[in-house]
């Protein structure tokens, strides 16, 4: 066997010390036979697509290997996390990474002539989510598989992930996503493990001795839900968890007797029905949906989730009484909120235990993660949608509420205004069922996802609640993992981290707090921020080749990069960019810090506002980049169909880190720890983890600018804020009428009009309010960046200090105080 020395030599880091000949010959082997023998392709006749798809298949029995290991003793106690998002991504990378096969894999294909960085671009992303909510869920997947948490992910196997978004013009347009058409090498189906999901309906009632009444749901209609299972493979290949997505199918694929009758179209109605819950991801983020569609993807996933468990848990322990014992389930926002009564229901009318018992088990083994406050966000369904679609459940929430209630009244508590906050039923406008009151109550513990989060839950939508068991609500700030987000997307910083630190920091996060002692070294710092260069040339032509602008990698990257939202304030962006626009063509021979904006995300498609703070952006781009007073000052690029693996490329390139929400309503954030740990430096509000980082890197190594959430709470309550601010800001004013007065929009004059009116009569987002100071902040930004060493010296104390953000800490937080499940 040859060895030949691996490591990070090819822009990639993986465990292998030497990679073995025989591994390289075996593994090609492999990939060959599954090129015939699964794809039907022979080496000369063979697509990308399709070496991607036996590389993979060949990695997935290796994987299978690992499983087989991880699955020969039954664990004491397994996490069941649902979640309707799940973003995970290309998979390749981390296949191979952790299971210390990446210089094995390349060798391999290098030896039939194919490049590896070109099979992994061939993969395409399962956008299985639309932000933050679904990538957590994925980080936290690997995390669990890396440190031998037992776990099983829950979610649905959408047909369509989030839709494509293509820029014509500066709009906006959305195309479906297809990423199966292909299909998917890494999934197994498991016809074995299907279940019928029910909805409508009626429900009748018996009586099987004397006062003790059961009750039974007929449905009028059941889907089966397959389950289709993706293999999650942890560090070093030790542990493998399970993700299992639900396919949504009909119980009979044709109405034979309808089309026996020659209505063939009508034959399929049935089946089209069925199958439409797993068709497509609402691309709604951080809002609620409120269609009957989403309350059957919601019911149809968590009961097919519940039945598995349960099922799991009676062959191997049969008795369900022992259920909290050995399964914690954890309720990945509201929209499993319908576990509380599909758990009850499953323990009262499939397993006979009476109401006090059931309702133990329950609030025992149900976890709740809360990602959001905003009132948009909170999930609330019709009384009248919820009776229709799921009676039983209905009836359950009403029995669970009536008893809360009760409760309440013996606690003295009992004062209409008391009692209206914390009911399950909102009566406010019409009857609604508050999900996330009745997640909690279901729950055993109820976690924000930031210390400033937590405490927000604690003092405002759950005050009522909260007051009722002060033990309830806990923190977990998220985390990312480091696996992907540092040793795949950026292998060249890893690779100075090991050479710093030594191998032990890709197991041992804790160790890059060793790079501090490097951060003044001006040997250490110039091979930092040649990395940087590089990973800058890189997306400079990322950049181009997407948007046909020119940027210079040596300008500073200022880069924003997550959903469009107001809260999120891209808005804000923009207008300071506006305003700097103005300021260089005003002195445009002063020596301007070379700035390259650049901005990513996607809008809903409903969500006028978002796409037209979008159109705003590429307008102001257009004008901005065509100007020759600013040529090479300041240049704009909004990079069209953000995803995860655009972001794998944006994140080692980035200067700097936009975090700009209106405190108070950014919960976490994880984009913030994804660009800070890479090195970028954060300009960023006092809102979520952001306080945190703060905290971690140093008040002096971050540039924070504007109110805090009381301020932000503080002046919500005053009266036409807006225009004062505006009044108060020549500089915002200006910019503000440059963009009214149809500078950027002259076939169109009057498109931004509505846009400046909301800020100047209503800017709930308090953007005015935090102009001047943002303004002031970039431009602190601007001379830091003209001191390389002390510039490069905060960068790598970034890196340094982002240890404890990743998603391995959070994981172990939760095991211990949530789920109380052992680590390894
Ligand atoms: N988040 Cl409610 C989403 O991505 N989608 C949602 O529907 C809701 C929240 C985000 C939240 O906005 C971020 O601040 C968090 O970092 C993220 O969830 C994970 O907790």
């Amino acid at each position: 066997a040859s060895a030949a020395p691996a490591q990070v030599r090819q822009g990639r880091v993986s465990p292998e010390r030497t990679i073995s000949g025989n591994a390289v010959a075996e593994l090609r082997e492999a990939i060959v036979a599954k090129l015939a023998y699964a794809i039907g392709r022979t080496p000369a006749n063979a697509r990308e697509r399709d070496w991607f798809a036996a590389t993979a298949l060949a990695l997935r029995d290796r994987i299978v290997d690992a499983c087989m290991d991880s699955e020969r003793s039954i664990p004491n106690k397994r996490v069941y996390y649902l979640s309707l998002e799940f973003l995970i991504g290309r998979l390749l990378s981390d296949a191979m990474n952790n299971l210390g096969l990446v210089e094995t894999t390349r060798a391999a294909l290098r030896e039939l002539g194919v490049d590896l960085g070109d099979v992994e671009a061939a993969e395409p992303d399962a956008a299985l989510g639309n932000g933050g909510l679904g990538r957590l869920a994925a980080c936290f997947m690997e995390s669990m598989a890396s440190l031998s948490i037992p776990a099983i992910g829950y979610g649905i196997r959408y047909d369509h992930g989030l839709f494509r978004q293509s820029l014509e013009d500066g709009w906006q347009k959305e195309a479906p996503e297809t990423w199966l058409a292909e299909g998917n090498p890494w999934e197994f189906v498991r016809p074995e493990a299907t279940y019928s999901v029910g909805f409508g309906g009626h429900v009748t009632m018996s009586s099987v001795s004397e006062g003790v009444i059961r009750r039974h749901w007929h449905p009028a209609e059941t889907v089966r839900a397959v389950a289709h299972d993706v293999p999650v493979v942890g560090w070093r290949g030790r542990h493998v968890n399970t993700l299992r997505l639900w396919k949504a199918e009909a119980e009979a694929p044709v109405d034979l007797a309808r089309f026996n009758g020659g209505d063939h179209v009508g034959a399929l109605a049935g089946r089209a029905r069925a199958e439409a819950i797993s068709r497509v991801l609402y691309p709604s983020d951080s809002s609620a949906e409120g269609q009957e569609l989403r309350l059957r993807q919601e019911y149809f996933f968590t009961s097919a989730s519940l039945q598995d468990l349960v099922r799991r848990h009676m062959a191997e322990r049969g008795d369900l009484r022992s259920l909290a014992d050995h399964a914690a389930i954890q309720l990945n926002d509201t929209h499993p909120a319908i576990a509380v009564p599909e758990l009850m229901r499953l323990l009262l009318e499939d397993h006979g235990l009476n109401w006090e018992d059931a309702w133990h088990i329950t609030t025992n083994t149900l976890g709740y993660t809360n990602h959001t406050l905003l009132p948009e966000a909170l999930e609330t369904w019709p009384v009248e949608l919820m009776e229709r679609v799921l009676p039983r459940h209905m009836q359950i929430i009403y029995l669970i509420n009536w008893m809360h209630l009760e409760e309440q009244g013996k606690h003295g508590r009992g004062n209409a205004a008391q009692l209206a906050s914390v009911s399950l039923i909102d009566e406010s406008h019409g009857k609604r069922v508050r999900m996330g009151h009745l997640a909690f109550l279901g729950a055993r513990r109820v976690n924000g996802v930031s210390a400033l989060h937590t405490d927000l839950m604690r003092s405002t939508v759950f005050k009522d609640l909260h007051a009722l068991d002060t033990d309830k609500i806990v923190n977990k700030t998220n985390g990312i993992t480091f696996r992907r987000w540092l040793h795949n997307a950026n292998p060249e910083l890893t690779a100075l981290a090991i050479e710093a630190v030594g191998p032990e920091v890709l197991d041992t996060p804790e160790l890059l707090t060793g790079l501090a002692d490097v951060a003044s070294d001006p040997n250490f710092q110039s091979r930092y921020a040649a990395m940087r260069r590089s990973r800058k040339a890189a997306l400079a032509n990322v950049v181009t080749e997407r948007t046909g602008i020119a940027i210079d990698p040596s300008a500073l990257f200022d880069v924003q990069i997550k959903r469009i939202h107001e809260y999120k304030r891209q808005l804000l962006n923009v207008i300071e960019t506006v305003a700097l626009y103005q300021a260089i063509k005003a002195d445009p021979k002063r020596d301007w810090t070379p700035r390259v904006k650049i901005f990513g995300g996607k809008a809903a498609p409903s969500y006028v506002q978002a796409k037209l703070i979008i159109k705003l952006a590429c307008d102001v781009a257009k004008v901005v980049n065509a100007d020759p007073d600013v040529a090479g000052r300041l240049t704009v690029a909004f990079l069209p169909n953000y995803s995860v693996s655009l972001a794998e490329a944006i994140i080692p390139a980035a200067d700097l880190s936009e975090q700009i929400s209106t405190a108070g309503m950014e919960a976490s954030g994880t984009g913030n720890m994804k660009l800070a740990l890479n090195g970028a430096l954060t300009i960023g509000t006092l809102d979520g983890a952001n306080i945190e980082i703060r905290d971690h890197v140093g008040p002096e190594n971050i540039f924070i600018f504007g109110l805090d959430a009381a301020g932000v709470q503080a002046r919500m309550a005053e009266p036409n804020y807006a225009e004062a601010a505006i009044a108060a800001s020549p500089r915002l004013k200006a910019a503000l009428d440059l963009i009214e007065s149809g500078r950027f929009s002259p076939e169109e004059p009057g498109r931004f009009r509505p846009i400046v009116d909301d800020l100047r009569h209503n800017d709930r987002y308090l953007l005015t309010v935090d102009f001047d100071d943002y303004w002031r902040a970039q431009r602190a930004v601007d001379a830091a960046w003209n001191d390389p060493t002390a510039w490069w010296r905060a960068a790598i104390l970034n890196t340094a200090r982002m240890a404890w953000f990743s998603s391995d800490r959070s994981m172990r937080e939760y095991a211990e105080e949530i789920w109380r499940v052992r680590v390894g």
